[in-house]
């Protein structure tokens, strides 16, 4: 079991820890253009702690909401955000106004620190500091040194929004300790990193995948990271290839481009190469070791769990299943009212650890956790080994190139089109992206069924909301299939 003391602030065990063990030289974060090391981090960190204490006025609880892509600065906000006792509350830097609206409805941030290129979209009335120039112009008038917030372990660090199956953003709750225990769990036992590696990828900080992977792995271990605010994963591959990445964190569809594309061999440098946010195909798996002579590391996690708990590396992974319950973890498969199934029947998964779901005053709640079970909302079957393989989402998210999208929240979209009349939103299988945004529309009365209205209904979606969610595939129907009641068969349009 995984013991932390009472009193507990992550940034300074990730930070001031790492400076007093391995000294400020090392480098720390990186982009494309610069190098902060381990003791530049530390001080910016202190002077934006400073900032949100002195000049806004934040006390330890308030909730501060961050927006931005993956930079250093973001990656220095959110250390100093927990430095002052404050919760991290950090959103998608695609996410559209009227998201954001809902985030803030839900998550009351007392202020927001704000990429300067992306105020655009920040609701009015949140106090607002926008970074570089005004944080830095700030930061500059305090001191380097700041007295870390000694907050208890159970204090909460973090709120991270997963949208939910009816696309109302639900707010997850992780601690203090839930940052340490993702360290000394998956990263620990299955990824092993050392100080002298440097981590790249893709996944937004926003995501906890990209949050444990780009930021709070690398400080545990006192090693390095790249941090790219976007990459094709064409791009990526050249980076790792030219930057010498050795932990690379990305979705299976962006292996399956890099290996279509015939640039796996530059991925060739990378010891750890970690793959999740989405199931990977075995074939996917079996062409990257072919390819680059070492298994890829499959996991899930969920933002409920704060990250990967089932996963396998090295000669434990076999292609086509997940792998094992992390060292710290409990996984199992449950039938509908709870009880665990036979090996090889197909059930609910059901995770328990050191990290679990807590909802922010939501009934959706005692859904994810019965029990003392936290249930993904996953399919899976387990074989006699203890291995898990993915069968299919249970409920209605659709999971599209490693973003999770609420079929309802697409509807809603689409709904305030003038010319659709009725919708319905699901995800069908695609070889790339494992499944894409599939709408199915009744259009109003004299509006054109054809190629235009799929452009204008996508070009909507793009604008509405992050454009990621938008429908890739528009099919024009004459009726939803509902049953007695009203209420939709999405299956029956799944199964097409
Ligand atoms: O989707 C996943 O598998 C995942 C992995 C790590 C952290 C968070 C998530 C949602």
């Amino acid at each position: 079991e995984l013991r932390y003391p009472d009193r507990l602030n992550a940034a300074t065990a990730l930070l001031d820890g790492t400076v007093a063990r391995l000294g400020p030289g090392r480098p720390c974060l990186r982009s494309p253009q610069e190098t902060w090391s381990y003791g530049d981090v530390l001080a910016r960190a202190n002077r934006i702690a400073h900032v949100l204490t002195a000049d806004l006025g934040v006390v330890p609880g308030n909730r501060v909401l961050l927006r931005g892509t993956n930079t250093p600065w973001l990656a220095a906000c959110w250390l100093g955000v927990l430095k002052a006792g404050a919760v991290a509350v950090t959103t998608m830097p695609m996410l559209r106004r009227h998201e954001l609206d809902k985030i803030v409805e839900r998550a009351e941030p007392s202020v927001a620190l704000c990429d300067e290129r992306l105020l655009d979209e920040l609701p009015p009335g949140l106090p607002v500091v926008s970074y570089g120039t005004e944080l830095a112009g700030r930061c500059a008038r305090h001191p380097a040194a700041f007295d870390d917030v000694p907050t208890a372990a159970d204090d909460v660090a973090l709120l991270a929004f997963t949208s939910g199956t009816t696309g109302s953003p639900k707010a997850t709750m992780h601690f203090h300790r839930d940052l340490l225990a993702i360290a000394d769990t998956f990263s620990r036992h299955v990824l092993k990193p050392t100080a002298d590696d440097l981590f790249c990828g893709t996944p937004p900080l926003a995501f906890t995948f990209g949050l444990g992977g780009l930021l709070v792995f690398p400080l545990h271990a006192g090693a390095a990271v790249l941090l790219l605010e976007r990459a094709t994963p064409k791009e990526l591959a050249a980076t790792v290839a030219e930057q010498a990445v050795t932990v690379l964190f990305t979705a299976p569809t962006a292996y399956r481009a890099i290996l279509g594309s015939g640039d796996g061999p530059l991925l060739a440098g990378v010891r750890r190469a970690v793959s999740a946010g989405e199931a990977l195909p075995a074939a996917v798996a079996e062409r990257y070791r072919k390819v680059v002579g070492r298994p890829l590391i499959d996991g899930i996690g969920s933002t409920e769990m704060l990250h990967v708990f089932i996963s396998a590396a090295d000669e434990a992974a076999r292609p086509g299943s997940t792998g094992v319950a992390v060292p710290g973890f409990r996984a199992t498969v449950l039938d509908l009212d709870g009880r665990p199934v036979p090996d090889g029947t197909p059930g609910l998964l059901a995770v328990q650890g050191p990290t679990g779901c807590r909802y922010l005053g939501d009934p959706r709640q005692a859904d994810y956790v019965r029990d003392g079970w936290n249930l993904t909302g996953d399919t899976y079957v387990r074989d006699t080994e203890g291995y898990f393989r993915f069968v299919a989402r249970s409920d209605d998210m659709i999971v599209s190139s490693g973003y999770n999208i609420a079929a309802p929240e697409v509807e809603e979209v689409l709904l305030t089109h003038p010319d659709v009349a009725d919708c319905a939103v699901v995800g069908t299988p695609d070889p790339d992206r494992g499944s894409v945004v599939t709408a199915f529309v009744v259009p109003r009365p004299g509006a054109e069924a054809g190629p235009d209205l799929v452009h204008a209904l996508q070009e909507h979606a793009k604008a509405v909301a992050a454009p990621y969610k938008y429908p890739r595939r528009v099919r024009f129907v004459d009726a939803l299939p509902r049953n007695a009641s009203g209420k939709l068969q999405r299956f029956l349009l799944r199964e097409g």
